[in-house]
């Protein structure tokens, strides 16, 4: 017998940072939770939901997951973009999890079983300058982190994002301003990674993200520079719309690539993959319209040695951290997974059982992608406008970050 979609309804909440919650439920009892915030846009997304497709679901067969994302991707005509895929990505969340609570079964069984126990995570390590960014590694090894992405100051520049916090005080009025000096970085973040490899020894991985800041043969001369210091990768060197401007990068340097964070299609990154010009692909489940479409990219990715390192910031919900993980158990190709705890707030809205021990991401053994969302608790937790960071180089110009 099928069932068939009666409610779809859209929560924005902020505990601590806010998240946008799609809540679906079936005629037989079932509930799915889906992730659907995008950082900075996160009313777009609701808007779409509540106000375009969600009165599309009513009525239903929630276990028809690919015709109905299908039906979203194709039937809206104005297809892709990050408003879009995220808004697809969480209907396509909560219909797996229905569709594993009405199996019974762990997400990860549906996708085709475990492929490993538990999935290898990096943590962020940032400070104003070297010896603060090592100790914040110190602090993060003792942790039992196996791979530590740094990020320090710049001597000259007053604000980097990723480095001087991501996310407060000003940002709820209008975006934080950062500066940007592309030959002062490129001139001191070798020294970073030398006092790190010093400070460490060879074993702890070491990430590093440079925010799309630089030009492709700017790209190239910090991965030769980082060569010596043996990164897990570098991530996102240059704009991800430059996709043959990869080419430079990579025929100059063997340092690992990583890239995707933004992306919210397979076409933003045929081209990186089919030619191999990247190591490790990290769009998300939230922002490249869920498990339906991100397991095809990562199916691509298997065919041209690319891994999974998904986005795991803490502005992706704790859903997204779940669904992420059953996929991460599951996925041949899995790389890494970036991790970043939530706001202790978010625990009072979001129950999850998912976990952290010794370096690794462990899912959990729950129907479903193992999350939960209350919405009484989310009702305390409005939702409060917030900016991301904007950029400037030293004399003013706006640029990437
Ligand atoms: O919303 C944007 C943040 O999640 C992003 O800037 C964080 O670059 C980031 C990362 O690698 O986690
Ligand atoms: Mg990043």
């Amino acid at each position: 017998m099928s069932d068939r979609i009666i409610a779809a309804r859209v929560v924005v909440c902020s505990p601590g940072r806010n998240y946008v919650t799609l809540i679906i439920e079936t005629a037989s009892g079932l509930t799915g939770i889906g992730d659907a915030t995008l950082n900075g846009r996160e009313l777009a997304v609701a808007s779409y939901l509540a106000d375009h497709v969600a009165p599309l679901l009513i009525g239903r067969d929630p276990a028809q997951i690919e015709d109905i994302w299908q039906y979203l991707y194709r039937g809206a005509y104005w297809r892709r973009g990050p408003v879009t895929m995220t808004a697809i990505a969480g209907i396509d969340v909560a219909l797996w999890d229905i569709k594993a609570k009405a199996a019974g079964m762990p997400l990860y069984q549906l996708l085709g079983g475990a492929s490993r126990e538990r999935m290898l995570c990096y943590t962020h390590a940032d400070g104003a300058d070297i010896a603060e960014a090592l100790d914040a590694v110190a602090a993060k090894r003792e942790h039992g982190f196996r791979a530590v992405r740094v990020q320090a100051g710049v001597p000259g520049l007053n604000r980097i994002y990723g480095v001087h916090g991501d996310g407060a005080g000003d940002s709820y009025a209008r975006p934080i301003e950062g500066d940007w000096d592309t030959s002062a970085y490129l001139r001191h973040t070798p020294k970073l990674f030398e006092a790190a490899r010093e400070r460490f020894g060879p074993e702890l991985h070491l990430l590093h993200d440079a925010h799309h800041r630089l030009t492709p043969n700017e790209a190239a001369q910090l991965g030769r520079s980082l060569e010596p210091y043996r990164l897990f990768w570098v991530e996102d060197p240059v704009t991800a719309e430059a996709q043959e401007g990869w080419r430079r990068v990579r025929s100059q340097t063997t340092v690992p690539l990583a890239v995707g964070e933004v992306f919210n299609s397979i076409w933003d990154a045929q081209l990186l993959i089919t030619e191999r010009l990247v190591d490790y692909l990290r769009a998300t489940i939230v922002h490249a319209g869920g498990i339906t479409h991100v397991r095809r990219i990562a199916d691509l990715c298997a065919l041209y040695s690319v891994r999974t390192g998904f986005h795991g910031a803490n502005d992706l919900s704790p859903v997204t951290m779940g669904a992420a993980l059953h996929f991460g158990r599951w996925v041949p190709n899995f790389g890494i997974q970036e991790y970043a705890a939530h706001p202790a707030q978010a625990e009072e809205v979001f129950g999850w059982d998912w976990s952290y021990a010794g370096g690794h991401l462990l899912s959990g053994e729950a129907a479903g992608h193992g999350v939960t969302f209350d919405e009484q608790a989310a009702a305390r937790f409005p939702y409060r406008r917030q900016y991301l960071d904007v950029n400037r180089l030293t004399d003013g110009t706006m640029w990437d970050w």
